[in-house]
């Protein structure tokens, strides 16, 4: 499936819906259509979702707070600068976009010079552009339809970054193109790729989880997150600076072991883990991975040569 930057907006199909009475909700749905006003505080203002999306919305307080949180914490900052306004920060790239829910809250703080929202759903993606007009923000945000684990490994091929390898931790090469793989050095992906400073640029990603059943498990299994596991997602955020959003029930033992090989002694090999709550119980965990040291020295060294 070809990346492609959505400028416009999508059409909104039939499967972007605004429930207004339970009776329309199918079942599994309900309990989060209950949940509506704390999900998205402006629901009533036609914010739309399609129904697959309501299982992975992150509610808008959390969503606001790991803004907040993220920024905080980041340490990616633009090179763009400009004496007028506040120094922003880097890019920052939402990879599982979804309905919005955290890629408004993202543009909303006004942190960032740049931030992108990926999602490989066409409807989604109309609903997430159209959620981000409700919030006034949408021209705030470059949508990206198509894979976002493609969109990162041609942004490591585009800026010859090395891939973390999942068994190992190590760094491995990965920036060849692979068989039969063609694109267009001049498409608008590829300049939207060269744009981003890869040490200035943070990566967010809330993954699909494989469906509400993780929440049967008392201790969640990482390695068997479906579609993607930990060491998927790992592998395809480093060495950029990136934050997991993951199921609550997390082991944190096994966050350490897939994620602390690759981070070196930076920070003294530190992770910052957070659980999010709301109403007096945690909605998820997430996990703040800095930038791998190549990536910095490599940064720093091109820094040097300017
Ligand atoms: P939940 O566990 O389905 O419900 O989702 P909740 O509100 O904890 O109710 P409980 O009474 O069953 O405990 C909790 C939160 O987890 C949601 O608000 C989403 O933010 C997040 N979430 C749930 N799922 C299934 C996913 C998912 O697949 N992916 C992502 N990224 N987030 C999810």
């Amino acid at each position: 499936m070809a990346l492609t930057i959505a400028h416009d907006q999508l059409p909104l199909t039939d499967e972007c819906r605004h429930y207004e009475v339970l009776g329309d909700v199918p079942w599994d749905i309900q309990k989060y259509w209950h949940q509506r006003y704390s999900i998205f505080e402006s629901y009533d203002y036609d914010v739309r979702l399609t129904d697959e999306a309501w299982f992975g919305v992150t509610p808008e307080p959390v969503a606001k707070k790991i803004a907040e949180d993220l920024a905080a914490w980041s340490s990616s900052e633009s090179k763009t600068k400009n004496h007028m306004t506040k120094k922003k920060k880097g890019t920052i790239i939402d990879m599982f976009g979804g309905a919005g829910g955290n890629v408004i809250a993202f543009a909303l703080s006004e942190e960032w010079a740049r931030v992108v929202a990926i999602e490989k759903d066409a409807a989604t993606l109309a609903c997430a552009q159209h959620n981000a007009d409700v919030y006034g923000v949408r021209e705030a945000i470059t949508f990206v339809l198509g894979d976002s684990l493609a969109f990162m490994a041609r942004l490591r091929r585009c800026h010859k970054l090395p891939s973390v390898s999942k068994s190992s931790g190590q760094q491995a090469d990965d920036t060849e193109m692979e068989d039969g793989e063609q694109y267009d050095e001049d498409d608008e992906i590829e300049t939207l790729l060269r744009s981003i400073d890869p040490a200035g640029a943070t990566v967010f990603a809330s993954p699909p989880w494989g469906g509400v059943s993780y929440a049967e498990l008392e201790v969640f299994d990482l390695s068997r997150m479906e579609p993607y596991s930990l060491a998927d997602l790992h592998g395809a955020c480093a060495p950029l600076e990136h934050t997991l959003f993951l199921p609550r029930s997390s082991d944190v033992r096994q966050v350490a072991g897939v994620l602390a090989p690759s981070l070196g002694n930076q920070g003294g090999g530190k992770l910052d883990v957070v659980q999010y709550c709301m109403n007096g119980a945690s909605k998820a965990m997430v996990v703040f991975v800095p930038a791998s040291e190549s990536l910095l020295s490599s940064s720093a060294a091109a820094a040097a040569v300017k």
